[in-house]
């Protein structure tokens, strides 16, 4: 349909040649990277993630690397989430704002030493950020993007795949929480996570040279058990109510809006950014919230590009940030940004490709 002008501000992926292997047919982009998204049989893709295993390049989860004595106290500045318990090997998903308390990323922090912190950012520049911080409060930490690209291995059979690659060690591994090791010279971190409910594990590569190479060895040990290319699935990730940043928060959300309250810790230090403000918005309860949605219409609709408005009663209410087609409710849902007096049951109208569509509030996620 369209082709991709090369450029160097399109970084490639250490897994780019293999995911063109794979037969991928859709792109979008993240954090100056092209991320996978489709491989041409959509069907496949997400049966896959429910019931087999499924293997993603999501080489552009990049890490902003927090280096030198300072590194702690710069994690807990950036991020509103009480980090002081955080243990070497532990990853802790953290909302970070900015100083008006709204949602600029919502990275997994992890720890690998008091020195040495990892944040796997969502699609928007936090090294700069970071970096500025860490330079106006004469702090001692070294900011950069380290040679780091995750692979996903995502869906109830991933235990097993990579408990196979890496020893029978990664089934008692807690969410979130990751070991440094070896696959057969390659080094790695390996982290219980992943952007789906389906369970499994994140692979971060260390040697962007390698990523063939690592590839390779999971698509061949996951055979048995049926692995296939896919990618961050809209139907799945919609149905398991996963909010995405940037998509589902624009340039005033704040992370309660975004049911993100229950990762700030409103007792952290005073200087940590945007916790005045927030602290301020949880006293005086948020004008919007986050709902599922469910549309009356029976076949699957186009959303667009941007976020569609929702209306109760003939006036505009919110937002319908997001709709897709859910393979297991064979029905549109999506999510609601809306006002907080919206609530659960609510028949609501949402225009959608220019078509007023009759629609259901809901509790997410959906499933
Ligand atoms: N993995 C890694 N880096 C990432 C992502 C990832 N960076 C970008 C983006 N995804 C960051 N955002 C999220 C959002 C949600 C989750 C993980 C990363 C997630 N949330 C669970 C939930 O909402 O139910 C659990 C959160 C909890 O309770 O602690 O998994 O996917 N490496």
């Amino acid at each position: 349909m369209f082709g991709i002008t090369p450029s160097a501000r399109l970084r490639p992926s250490p897994f780019f040649e293999s995911t063109v292997k794979e037969g991928v047919d859709s792109f979008t982009t993240y954090n100056h990277m092209l991320m996978p998204t489709a491989f041409g049989k959509p069907d496949e893709e997400y049966w896959r993630l429910i019931n087999g295993v499924s293997q993603w390049d999501v080489a552009c989860e990049r890490q902003v690397q927090l280096k030198g004595p300072d590194a702690g106290r710069l994690a807990q500045i950036l991020a509103p989430r009480d980090l002081s318990m955080q243990m070497d090997g532990q990853g802790k998903y953290v909302p970070l704002c900015n100083h008006q308390g709204v949602l600029i990323n919502d990275p997994i922090c992890l720890k690998l030493a008091d020195d040495l912190y990892w944040l796997s950012i969502a699609d928007s520049n936090i090294w700069f950020w970071a970096g500025a911080i860490a330079a106006e409060r004469g702090l001692n930490v070294e900011v950069s993007e380290p040679d780091v690209s995750p692979m996903a291995i995502q869906g109830p059979m991933a235990e097993d795949v990579v408990a196979h690659v890496c020893g029978d060690w990664v089934r008692a591994v807690k969410y979130f929480w990751f070991r440094e090791t070896e696959i057969q010279g390659i080094p790695v971190v390996v982290q219980r996570s992943g952007w789906s409910k389906q369970g499994g594990f994140e692979i971060y590569l260390r040697d962007g040279t390698k990523g063939a190479a690592l590839w390779d060895i999971f698509r061949e040990a996951g055979a048995p058990w049926g692995i296939g290319p896919g990618g961050p699935n809209w139907s799945e990730r919609i149905e398991s109510g996963l909010i995405s940043y940037g998509g589902d928060s624009d340039s005033t959300t704040n992370p309660y809006e975004v049911r993100m309250g229950k990762y700030i810790d409103l007792h952290v230090p005073d200087d940590t950014i945007g916790i005045t403000a927030l602290r301020r918005i949880a006293a005086e309860g948020p004008k919007r919230h986050s709902l599922g949605i469910v549309l009356e219409a029976g076949a699957p609709v186009k959303p667009g590009f941007s976020w569609n408005p929702i209306f109760k009663d003939g006036r505009k209410v919110g937002d319908l940030t997001n709709v897709v087609f859910s393979y297991r409710m064979q029905k549109n849902i999506g999510f609601a940004l809306i006002d907080s007096a919206c609530a659960v049951g609510d028949a609501v109208h949402a225009q959608v490709g220019g078509v007023m569509q009759p629609a259901k509030l809901t509790d997410l996620p959906f499933l």
